[in-house]
């Protein structure tokens, strides 16, 4: 028998030094297959890949599901589970008080466009320098399945309780509101929603990604629009997403007729491959015509449908200091008698 020391396996780390399990949460407590559990282990992967620090990030989110799984991924970093459909001012009051963060929020259809849309649409217009995913699964999970405003018409509940209201599209109000990086994906989908979370995290301003994650327990049925299998079936891609990080720049030869090279402000690119002829991502009025054809003739466009890497973010607009707010020196944020007696001047 050999009694040579077993020589310890190499712990894969990445470029700031740190482990996936660095990056984990809490234990799951949703149900076994739901969708959300999936979009979980995709962010914190590619959370973990972008080499983000966690202590970085603030993790925002309202009331549901979905806006329980924060406490699954990424327990180090600040995490703040506010009232349901009022994660985007607290988001946002957050960002401006402190620039420095990544800010993640995760909501549901229900959270977002049901209560929460009132808020979700002020958060869009100011293009609110944060990823906000929306976990679709067309109901109110946490209370048991009632339909959300993402519900399709003509859709069922297991009860055979029929939609009759039309779907209110989150993507096409994004665009058409000011967000700067529109995007659908699925759950399901692991090679596509990792590349848009990657590049979601080199975006500056507002990205809303619509991720189509079923609920296994109150709407994975037929009738649903928004079923595994309906996806399986109606999913239908628009671009293929692929995201070239700065930090590992690989120059691929690519047909530019079929391949379009976004640049990211961090140097990385976001690669979209068009699967149709009239794909233009830089296009509002085209994006949205897209998603209406699509709508129409029942499929599920996924993809990126609009990006626009130039536009001022919330805090460049407001002419936010660097600094984080609590940090400030007392004489900058109380300039004297002096300063406002001049700035009343102005005014009188
Ligand atoms: C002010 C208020 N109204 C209603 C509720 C009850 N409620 C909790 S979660 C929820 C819906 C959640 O649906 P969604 O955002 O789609 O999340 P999911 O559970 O489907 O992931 C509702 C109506 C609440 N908690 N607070
Ligand atoms: S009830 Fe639905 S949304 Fe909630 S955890 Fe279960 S499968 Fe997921
Ligand atoms: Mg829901």
């Amino acid at each position: 028998m050999s009694t040579a020391p077993m020589t310890p396996k190499a712990v894969k780390t990445n470029r700031i030094g740190l482990q996936v399990l660095d990056y984990r949460g809490g234990k799951t407590t949703l149900c076994a297959g739901c969708g959300h559990n999936a979009i979980s282990e995709r962010i914190l992967e590619a959370f973990y890949e972008m080499g983000v620090q966690p202590e970085r990030v603030m993790k925002m989110s309202g009331i549901g599901c979905s806006s329980k799984s924060p406490a699954y991924f990424m327990s180090r970093s600040f995490s703040f589970n506010s009232v349901h459909g009022r994660m985007p001012s607290v988001a946002t009051g957050a960002l401006l008080a402190n620039k420095t963060m990544r800010s993640l929020g995760v909501s549901g259809d229900g959270d977002t466009a049901s209560i929460g849309v009132g808020q979700f649409v002020h958060l869009l217009r100011r293009n609110v320098p944060m990823i906000y995913i929306v976990e679709d699964n067309g109901v109110y999970g946490l209370t048991k399945g009632q339909f959300s405003a993402t519900a399709d018409v003509g859709s069922t509940l297991q009860t055979g309780v029929v939609n009759e209201l039309p779907a209110i599209d989150i993507c096409a109000l994004a665009i058409q509101l000011g967000a700067t990086f529109v995007g659908r994906a699925f759950s399901g989908d692991k090679k596509q929603l990792s590349a848009m979370l990657k590049a979601a995290i080199a975006h500056r301003g507002t990205v809303l990604l619509d991720v189509i994650s079923p609920c296994v327990t109150f709407n994975d049925h037929e009738g649903s629009t928004k079923s595994y299998k309906y996806m399986q079936e109606h999913d239908e891609e628009i671009c293929e997403v692929d995201f070239v990080p700065s930090f590992d720049d690989i120059t691929v030869d690519y047909d530019h007729d079929t391949t379009l090279d976004v640049p990211m402000h961090d140097g990385s690119r976001l690669r979209l491959r068009k699967l149709r002829e009239d794909y233009v991502p830089s296009n509002r009025a085209q994006a949205l015509n897209l998603l209406m054809e699509g709508h129409d003739s029942g499929e599920v466009l996924t993809g990126v449908f609009y990006i626009d890497t130039q536009k001022q973010d919330f805090t460049e607009l407001l002419n936010m200091v660097d600094e984080p707010l609590a940090t400030l020196a007392a004489e900058r944020v109380r300039p004297g008698r002096e300063v406002l007696t001049a700035l009343m001047q102005i005014y009188s």
